[in-house]
């Protein structure tokens, strides 16, 4: 599948883009729940996948935060001299998806593609670095089906009884084949199995070894989309088992972060770290860390498809809004908090955008290069962004008071500002 444009390379970091070289960065680990280093020791390839979008209500606010905060981390990967190698998939087969379809009388594929190409120019808007490999489920069923037939070859899948008229064959990942279930979410089976009730799963389904054994290959139903799979039989592929296989192809293992909103730490990115640990059984752990996002809220709740509570990217291009401030409203909120959208915050950041623009035009200032060090600094710890919208506000009011005298802080400045926060001032 066609990923977006990216940003002029001159507005992104690395290849001595900007003076000096980017901190070492450390990130929140979902696994540990402790700061740890991500990425290569030294600069070398840093391997990045992030989960994407089921194409329907794109792109929301949250979808936007989540996609925003991974940028983040590419741009300060390659300011600190990584090469970043980044996958994403499409879940463009899907209950939720087939289920939006079938309500609106569209065909599926069609409202994937609107959707996806709706993502795109949304990502593009919000100069967020396009993933090298962007990958569609159904681009990937082969790729999916091999992951299945290698984990019932391992005997670690096992097909289950048709139930309510259902068909037969059903295949499933008992979670028990996996030593390490558990490790990235570190919950207990009471809350996991209320999550899989919550997130897609079927832990009442009879004829499962274990309530949470999550769906690999759904043996196909009149009227749903299927695939001929060799050894599998008709069918589609089930969620979690679709990013392990496009991981595995494209970035191998262990990749340095996966990376989601925190609604995917379990079941998503716990079954998806199994099926990779019983794939590769001598390879590790899947991910090296495991990072996610906060939920983005509307009027006090989770913005989300389901509930219809969205603030559409797409609708406030159209309003004429500036993705640029989009975008700093976002960067201005630390990537792992909850946080609320308003139209305060988005006033807020428009306000905040002119007086930025404003200051880098003024003739001198003060010292840009401690600007640019602050910024490395507060990117380094956990992609601390608001502490780095801080001092660019401090620098800022400064300039704006006619204080310092550097001719080339301006032009330091929103060349930081353009590469490490992808705000275009
Ligand atoms: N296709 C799957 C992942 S394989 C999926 O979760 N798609 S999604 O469209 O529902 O979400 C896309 C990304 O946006 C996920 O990382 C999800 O965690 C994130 N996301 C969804 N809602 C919110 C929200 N309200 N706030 C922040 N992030 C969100
Ligand atoms: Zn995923």
């Amino acid at each position: 599948m066609r990923s977006w444009p990216a940003p002029d390379p001159h507005d992104l970091p690395g290849a001595g883009r900007l003076p000096g070289r980017g901190l070492p960065v450390r990130l929140h680990d979902t696994a540990t729940g402790a700061l740890a280093a991500a990425g290569p020791a030294a600069p070398g390839r840093a391997a990045l996948y992030v989960c994407g979008i089921t194409p329907y209500d794109a792109t929301h606010l949250g979808h936007a935060n989540t996609y925003v905060a991974f940028d983040l981390l590419g741009r300060a990967w390659r300011d600190a001299g990584h090469d970043v190698t980044y996958v994403q998939n499409v879940t463009d087969v899907d209950d939720p998806l087939l289920e939006r379809a079938t309500a609106t009388g569209v065909d599926w594929r069609e409202l994937a593609a609107e959707q996806v190409q709706l993502f795109r120019d949304d990502m593009t808007a919000l100069s967020v670095v396009p993933p090298q490999e962007y990958l569609g489920v159904v681009e990937a069923v082969d790729l999916v089906a091999a992951a299945v037939r290698d984990l019932l070859d391992a005997g670690a899948a096992y097909r289950v009884p048709g139930t309510g008229g259902g068909p037969d064959g059903d295949v499933y990942f008992p979670v028990a084949a996996d030593p390490a279930f558990g490790q990235v979410s570190g919950l207990h089976a009471a809350a996991m199995r209320a999550l899989s009730a919550e997130r897609g799963g079927d832990p009442d389904r009879p004829g499962k070894r274990d309530p949470l054994d999550p769906l690999l290959w759904r043996v196909a139903r009149p009227g749903e989309p299927s695939w001929d799979a060799a050894g599998l039989g008709a069918g589609r592929p089930g969620w979690h088992v679709e990013c392990t296989a496009i991981a595995l192809q494209h970035l191998g293992m262990p990749v340095d972060v996966q990376g989601g909103g925190s609604d995917l730490v379990f079941p998503h990115h716990e079954m998806g770290a199994s099926h990779a640990q019983v794939l590769r059984p001598h390879a590790g752990p899947f991910a090296r860390l495991y990072a996610h996002s906060g939920m983005v809220a509307l009027d006090g709740e989770k913005m989300s498809k389901s509930r219809g509570n969205l603030v559409l990217v797409s609708r406030l291009r159209a309003a004429g809004e500036d993705p640029a401030a989009v975008r700093l409203a976002i960067v201005s909120q630390h990537w792992r908090e909850d946080w609320e959208w308003t139209g305060a915050l988005l006033a807020d950041s428009r306000e905040r955008l002119a007086r930025w623009r404003a200051a880098v035009a003024r003739p001198a200032g003060p010292d840009g290069a401690a600007v640019l060090a602050r910024v490395r600094e507060r990117l380094a710890e956990d992609l601390d962004a608001p502490g780095a919208v801080r001092a660019v506000d401090a620098w800022a009011d400064a300039a704006l008071a006619g204080a310092g005298q550097d001719p080339d802080a301006g032009d330091l400045v929103r060349r930081t500002v353009t590469a490490l926060l992808g705000v275009a001032v």
